[in-house]
């Protein structure tokens, strides 16, 4: 392959004084935006309490402030998806620190390099880039990792090292990786909000380098499965720049809500729960401890990951045979999170497959006609029916249990 290499600097003011709409002034309020449509301007959103006191045993409200009030335009949405970016930084994720004063790039062959600087440190991480043959440009799948589902035809895959930017052995690597040579050990960001951000580092340097790269940076997916998919649905919640966000085989810290996988383990199945997740491994801050035994505490749930990706493609895949992994908790929680695609008008947007019979991230031909359906209309600009919500389990969300709250046309 030709080796081309380009090198583009960019200064953008850092992102530590911008603050989004919900800002509270609190510390940990982040400044990323995950609005896709843009929000009203400052001081026109609810403010969110510098200290939020919530308890409920339901999945809470997508559409209601915690000031009270709900939102009933799309513009009011847009100020409650901020809400709910702070609320997950803050009580599960830590910080997601936004664009770094420096990104330079350069692609040398299928190399893509990415230096940041901020703050007067400096780290560099690479990704490879696998190209369709043809002149492109072409969509691209950034995988953490590498992708275990089939990457069709026409389509690039670019392989993110999210381990590199922070590690994920087990415990002890809390604060290791690239990410924290950056921003400090001590930084409240779990590994999962460390690689949104290296994700969003990677989207800048597309950017950058989209002249010779050969790729489209307008028809950008992520994928991850098992703890890979819990980061890869967190990154497509958190960078607007990604098109179709495919979590695989996610679970509990992904596409399972945690009170669900709590009523799981209630009903004595053997499955990950929020009091598990915080000592197997760094995936959370540590903000999310002081949750993980008192869930209804949390004024989030992962429903609302979805909300964070609408009504931008969301593919969500999972195993129905993997009990540890939320089976039942996942198909509730994504239905619950489907209703913010309704609301949005766009039902359709996001898509959830569940299909057992298959060892762990191995994924079945059966899901192949949904995935090409998913990637067709996001990434290949094709006409596709992406109007897929099922499961080949014997369970059924129960709305009522779970739900207290309508779903609005937002106008
Ligand atoms: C599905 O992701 C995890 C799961 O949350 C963990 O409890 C288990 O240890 O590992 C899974 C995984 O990443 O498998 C590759």
């Amino acid at each position: 392959p030709a080796s081309s290499s380009s090198t583009t600097s960019t200064t953008v003011p850092p992102t530590t004084t911008t603050a989004p709409p919900t800002s509270t002034g609190s510390p940990t309020t982040s400044p990323t935006s995950t609005a896709t449509t843009t929000p009203p301007g400052p001081g026109t959103c609810p403010a969110t309490p510098a200290t939020v006191t919530y308890s409920n045993s339901k999945l809470p409200d997508p559409f209601g402030f915690i000031a009270g009030g709900r939102a009933a335009t799309k513009a009011d949405f847009a100020c409650r998806q901020a809400e709910i970016s702070t609320l997950f930084q803050r009580y599960e994720l830590g910080t997601i620190p936004g664009k770094p004063q420096s990104v330079t790039a350069s692609l040398s062959g299928n190399t893509l390099t990415i230096n940041v600087s901020d703050q007067g440190k400096s780290i560099s991480f690479t990704a490879s880039i696998s190209k369709p043959s043809g002149t492109g440009p072409f969509p691209a799948i950034i995988a953490y990792a590498a992708p275990s589902i089939p990457i069709p035809a026409g389509v690039a895959t670019i392989n993110f090292n999210n381990d590199d930017i922070a590690a994920q052995q087990d415990g002890s690597s809390r604060g290791k990786g690239k990410f924290f040579t950056l921003y400090g050990s001590g930084h409240s960001a779990g590994a999962m909000a460390a690689w949104a951000w290296g994700v969003s580092r990677i989207v800048d340097a597309l950017e950058l380098v989209q002249a010779n790269s050969g790729i489209d940076v307008k028809r950008l997916g992520v994928t991850g499965c098992s703890r890979n998919g819990k980061g890869a649905f967190i990154a497509g919640a958190f960078e607007p720049r990604i098109a179709l966000t495919i979590p695989q085989e996610s679970g509990s810290g992904g596409s399972a809500c945690w009170r669900l996988s709590d009523a799981m383990r209630t009903q004595g199945k053997d499955v990950q729960t929020a009091s598990e997740i915080v000592g197997e491994n760094v995936w959370f801050s540590t903000n999310f401890n002081q949750f993980s035994t008192s869930v209804p505490k949390l004024s989030v749930d992962h429903h609302e990951l979805a909300a964070l990706v609408a009504p931008r493609g969301l593919f969500v895949i999972e195993n129905t045979s993997m009990e540890w992994l939320g089976n039942e908790a996942t198909n509730g929680c994504m239905r619950a999170g489907q209703k913010v695609y309704q609301a949005l008008g766009k039902p359709d947007a996001m898509g959830f497959s569940q299909v057992g019979n298959h060892n762990h991230c191995q994924f079945p031909s059966s899901q192949q006609a949904d995935l090409n359906a998913f990637i067709g209309k996001f990434l290949l600009n094709q006409s596709t029916n992406t109007n897929i919500m099922k499961t080949d389990g014997s369970f059924t969300f129960n709305e009522a249990q779970w739900i207290d709250w309508t779903t609005p046309t937002l106008s």
